[in-house]
């Protein structure tokens, strides 16, 4: 009798315990912290420059106003957008598997959505095309398997990269305007800035680390910054020409 009323309050502060752990949003035992903060541009925008398609009628046709380039995407409040912002140093260890999910890139009105995209290695990759034309998607690495693939609308795509590399340039052989990027780490603490140039690192372990911002015209910045226990810090950068 006495043990079974034992059993019963341990299971009564179980689950007290677990519903206090998720009223206060408790993380887990992983991670638990994070970094997170805003890319601005400083100083005047650069207009962004109209896109020519009319080389291929089926790229034009899916813009009724014309296409710009994105090289430099400046929103409201200065916001800079595709932004990649990752640790670059600091991790203890750096034997993380990739997630199950796998990204996507996708080839829709002759431009590469998104503009810059960012995975882990070994993470499977998705190349979508979305478009009624032909693309030929074409990623030039330094450190990584160089691939060149025909893709007609509707035939799937799969790659992976299996190493590191920030940040890939990949362009079409068919449609010279189309031109992006993809960004590759070894470990899952990586964002691109929204249209806002908002990011966040979640689920970071206590640490001190090297926070790298890198923009595909204006160079890369880097802070240090320390979190501990599920702490949340704010890492601004700012970006001019
Ligand atoms: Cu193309």
């Amino acid at each position: 009798m006495k043990l079974k009323s034992a059993f019963i309050s341990v299971c009564v502060l179980a689950v007290l315990s677990v519903s206090v752990g998720m009223l206060s949003g408790w993380a887990g035992p992983v991670g638990g912290s994070s970094v997170k903060g805003t890319v601005k541009f400083e100083g005047t925008a650069p207009k962004p420059a109209r896109i020519d398609m009319s080389q291929d009628p089926l790229c034009a046709k899916a813009h009724p106003t014309p296409a710009t380039t994105e090289e430099v995407v400046v929103g409201t409040d200065g916001g800079l957008a595709n932004v990649v912002v990752y640790v670059s140093e600091g991790l203890a260890t750096h034997d993380f598997q990739p997630p199950q999910q796998p990204a996507v890139l996708e080839q829709k009105g002759c431009q590469y959505k998104p503009h810059v995209l960012a995975l882990q290695a070994n993470q499977k990759l998705d190349v979508v095309n979305s478009d009624e034309t032909t693309h030929n998607i074409h990623p030039s690495p330094n450190n990584n398997r160089e691939w060149n693939m025909t893709q007609p609308h509707g035939m799937p795509l799969e790659q992976t990269f299996a190493r590191e590399e920030i940040a890939i340039p990949v362009k079409c052989n068919v449609h010279p305007w189309m031109k992006g990027y993809i960004a590759v780490f070894k470990h899952p603490f990586f964002a691109v800035t929204d249209k806002n140039g908002g990011f966040e690192l979640k689920d970071l372990p206590p640490g001190t680390y090297t926070i790298t911002a890198w923009q595909e015209k204006l160079g890369t910045q880097t802070q240090k910054v320390t979190v501990g226990a599920s702490e949340v810090k704010t890492v601004d950068f700012s970006f001019k020409q």
